[in-house]
C-alpha cells in the first residue's frame, strides 16, 4: 500500500487530494494544527476512529513553521509522496501579514524539503506553487512565464518554487511544482471571491442578506474546478521525471463574468446588491491571469473538464443546499470575511 503525507489536508484542496487517494487505496497521513477549536470539517466524513478497525487516514500534529516536527514525522512515516499543500494561502491577508506569510507559505517549503533531504529522500515531494507567481506579466502564462510576483504571498510562492527545483537539480530529489491557477469548489474557503459570491448569492435568494461588498470587480482569473486539478498534483507525482506543469482551463472571466453566471443561475440580478468597498482592494492587484496547460495534456493526458459558468453553477447550487440544511447556523458565521 502507498503512503502519502499531505501538508494542509484540512484545506480545500488537501480535503479532494485526501478523497482521491483513500479511493487510489493510499494509507494517507495529513498534517494538522492545533486549534482551540475543531478545524477538521473538509475532512470530517474521511475520517474513521482508530479504535474501529484499521483507518487508512492518519492525522498528525504539526506546523510548517516548526522544522523538527517535520523531520520527526517525515522520518517516522517514510511516506512514498509528499504534497505540500500548506500555506497562509490568502493574497489579501498577505499585505497584512508578510513576515508570517514569508515564513509559512516561503521558509515552511524550505522546511519540508529540508527534512526529506535528510531523513527521506527517496520520497516524492509536490509543492503547490501559484499562478499568482506570474502576477504583472501578461497572459497567457506557461512554465516559461517569467515571474513577477504583486504580493508578499506571490513573492513566498516564487521563493518556494525556487527552492523546490534547487533542491531536485542539487540533490536529485524527485521535486515538483505544479503551477495551478484559480480552482474552486463548494469547499473553497468562505474569503475568496467566488466563494464569497456563492454564499451570498444563497443568503440573497433566501431572504437573509441584502447587500455584496466586493472590491475590484475588473481582475480577470482562469478559474477551474479543484476534484480536476488534484488529479492533476497525483499525476506529476506518478510521471517518470520530476518536471514543473501549469494546470489551468485556458479560459478568461472577469469578477463581473462570475456575478453574471452565479446571479442568473438562482434567477437574479446581481447588479441589485452588489456595493463597493475599498478594503477588499489590493495595494498591488493581478489584473489578468489565463493560464496555457497544454504541456500537462500532451504530458500528463490532464485537461480541465469544467469551465468557469458551470463551476459557478456548482457552487451556488452547493450554497443553497447548505443553506436549507443548516439554516441559522451556516448564516451565522462572522460579518468580517
Ligand atoms: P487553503 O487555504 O484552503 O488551505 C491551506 C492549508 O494550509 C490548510 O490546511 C491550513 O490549515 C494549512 N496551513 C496554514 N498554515 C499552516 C501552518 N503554519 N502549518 C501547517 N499548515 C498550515 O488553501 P487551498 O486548499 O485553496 O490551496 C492549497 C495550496 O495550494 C496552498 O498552498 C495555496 O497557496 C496553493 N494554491 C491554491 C490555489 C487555489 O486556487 N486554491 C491556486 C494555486 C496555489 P488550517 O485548516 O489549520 O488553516
Ligand atoms: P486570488 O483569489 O487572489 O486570485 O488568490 P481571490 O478569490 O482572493 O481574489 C480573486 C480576485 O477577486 C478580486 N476581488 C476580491 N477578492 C476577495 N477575496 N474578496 C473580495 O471581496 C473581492 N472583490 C474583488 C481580487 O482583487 C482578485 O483580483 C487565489 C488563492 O487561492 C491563492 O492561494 C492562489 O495561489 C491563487 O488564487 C491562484
Amino acid at each position: 500500500m502507498k503512503k502519502a503525507l499531505i501538508i494542509g489536508i484540512t484545506g480545500q484542496d488537501g480535503s479532494y487530494l485526501a478523497e482521491l487517494l483513500l479511493d487510489k487505496g493510499y494509507e494517507v497521513h495529513g498534517l494538522i494544527r492545533r486549534a482551540s477549536t475543531f478545524n477538521t470539517s473538509r475532512i470530517n466524513h474521511l475520517y474513521q476512529d482508530r479504535h474501529d478497525g484499521s483507518p487508512r487516514l492518519l492525522l498528525h500534529y504539526g506546523d510548517l513553521s516548526d522544522g523538527s516536527r517535520l523531520v520527526s514525522l517525515i522520518a517516522e512515516l517514510q511516506p512514498d509522496e509528499i504534497y505540500n499543500l500548506g500555506a497562509q494561502s490568502h493574497v489579501r491577508v498577505s499585505f497584512d501579514e508578510p513576515e508570517y506569510t514569508g515564513d509559512i507559505t516561503g521558509v515552511g517549503t524550505t522546511r519540508v524539503l529540508e527534512a526529506v533531504r535528510l531523513v527521506s529522500p527517496q520520497s516524492r515531494f509536490y509543492q503547490a506553487s501559484s499562478s499568482e507567481m506570474f502576477g504583472a506579466t501578461p497572459p497567457p502564462q506557461n512554465e516559461e512565464t517569467p515571474f513577477y510576483p504583486r504580493s508578499p504571498y506571490g513573492a513566498a510562492k516564487v521563493y518556494s518554487y525556487w527552492m523546490t527545483k534547487n533542491y531536485r537539480e542539487a540533490y536529485g530529489l524527485f521535486a515538483v511544482n505544479g503551477i495551478l491557477f484559480n480552482h474552486e469548489s463548494p469547499r473553497r474557503g468562505e474569503t475568496f471571491v467566488t466563494r464569497k459570491i456563492t454564499r451570498a448569492a444563497a443568503k440573497i435568494k433566501a431572504g437573509l442578506q441584502s447587500k455584496l461588498y466586493l472590491g475590484n470587480l475588473d481582475a480577470v482569473r482562469d478559474w477551474g474546478y479543484t476534484p480536476e486539478y488534484v488529479e492533476g498534483m497525483w499525476r506529476m507525482l506518478q510521471h517518470d521525471k520530476p518536471m514543473d506543469y501549469v494546470l489551468a482551463t485556458g479560459h478568461a472571466a472577469t469578477i463581473r463574468d462570475f456575478l453574471d453566471y452565479t446571479f442568473e443561475h438562482i434567477g437574479l440580478s446581481w447588479q441589485d446588491y452588489v456595493d463597493f468597498d475599498s478594503r477588499y482592494l489590493r495595494p498591488t492587484e493581478v489584473d489578468a491571469l489565463i493560464g496555457d496547460a497544454s504541456l500537462a495534456e500532451r504530458e500528463l493526458g490532464w485537461k480541465a473538464q469544467t469551465l468557469t459558468p458551470d463551476l459557478a453553477k456548482i457552487m451556488v447550487e452547493a450554497d443553497v443546499e447548505a443553506l436549507s440544511h443548516e439554516g441559522s447556523h451556516w448564516i451565522d458565521k462572522p460579518k468580517f470575511l
